[in-house]
């Protein structure tokens, strides 16, 4: 997933640029310079102009410097996330034998490294709790959010343990692949790291710990992170390298991905309850099902009434266009 706080790609957007605290202090201390000493040169008022540059750093500074710290906090956390995720996908690209990774070799691929890459991940993960521990051991969420950092590498943990075991090489089972096992390896693997994660970093920050307002946010942020996964199997075929970086490796992998849907079907079909009808129908518009149909009902017309004009020499051929424009288009 993209940094959703970080500026990785080089480019500050214009709220980055507006948000950097150390332009906003610059300009402080410029408008001081300002009011105080360059519009008013009268030596007469150098004790009231004094007076109110007290005042303003007096009545504005310690905020500034609140938000500023907290600002600085908040990107902090921002990169500890971006961490994880490199620590997930140096180690991921291992497991998942990929060759390129954000336009560029993948790490474990680069001359020299190889299987050193595991211990890189390693280093990439200790590196989020020095930092956490360095800035944020005196805020009153901290705990919260080691916690949280230790809980989501818990998950995704056990998502990338689903989605290996669901994998073994060479050994293709399609009914391995159930819908159920797809959501599961899609929540656990993607999901909680890529969107709960960061938004409950910033709910803790912001001092919101209720766990009816986590679970609110969860619900709709797991739901999410399903579709992204979703997105990230299509785009492994579909997907243009130059643009996703990444070539997909999928196929090659045995992967469980939400584009093998035979197996949705081995679940689904020749039974009886309803719910396995449905899922059976849900896939078959998935497949656009009618669309294909509707094409195949104007080709068979088409190659038929050429049937009928080459063959049907001596024969009339109301008889068999009449023949044909009662079961073409029928819907009963
Ligand atoms: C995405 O799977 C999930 C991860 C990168 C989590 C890995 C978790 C570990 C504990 C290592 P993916 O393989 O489909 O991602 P991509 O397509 O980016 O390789
Ligand atoms: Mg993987
Ligand atoms: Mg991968
Ligand atoms: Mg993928």
């Amino acid at each position: 997933m993209r940094p959703l706080l970080g500026t990785s790609n080089g480019t500050q957007s214009k709220k980055a640029l507006l948000s950097d605290p150390q332009l906003f202090d610059t300009q402080f201390d410029e408008l001081v310079t300002e009011l105080t000493e360059r519009d008013i040169a009268d030596p007469a008022l150098t004790d009231a102009l004094n007076r109110l540059r007290e005042v303003l750093l007096y009545n504005l500074v310690p905020p500034t410097k609140l938000t500023q710290d907290a600002v600085q906090r908040a990107l902090l956390v921002g990169w500890c996330i971006e961490l994880l995720q490199a620590f997930f996908l140096v180690a991921d690209d291992i497991m998942d034998a990929s060759v390129t990774r954000r336009g560029q070799p993948c790490w474990y691929k680069k001359e020299g490294v190889g299987l050193e890459a595991i211990n890189d991940s390693f280093l990439l993960e200790a590196a989020i709790y020095r930092l956490l521990r360095r800035h944020c051991r005196e805020q009153p969420y901290y705990l919260h959010l080691l916690e949280l950092f230790m809980e989501t590498s818990f998950q995704t943990e056990l998502g990338q343990a689903l989605d290996l075991m669901t994998a073994p090489p060479g050994q293709i089972n399609l009914s391995r692949f159930t819908m159920e096992r797809y959501k599961a390896i899609v929540k656990y693997k993607t999901a909680f790291y890529s969107f709960y994660l960061p938004v409950a970093a910033a709910m803790y920050m912001a001092g919101i710990n209720s766990e009816v307002e986590h679970n609110n946010a969860k619900h709709i942020l797991l739901e999410m992170g399903e579709f992204f996964q979703i997105q990230d199997d299509y785009l492994d075929c579909y997907g243009d390298p130059a643009v996703t970086g990444k070539i997909g490796t999928d196929i090659q992998d045995n992967k469980c991905s939400w584009l093998v849907q035979r197996a949705e079907l081995e679940a689904c079909y020749a039974r009886h309850d309803e719910a396995s009808v449905q899922r059976v129908k849900a896939l078959y518009s998935t497949l656009q099902m009618e669309d294909l149909y509707h094409r195949h009902e104007e080709d068979s017309y088409r190659r038929l009434q050429e049937l009928i004009a080459r063959h049907a020499q001596n024969l009339p051929h109301s008889v068999f266009l009449n023949f044909a424009k009662k079961i073409y288009k029928r819907n009963k």
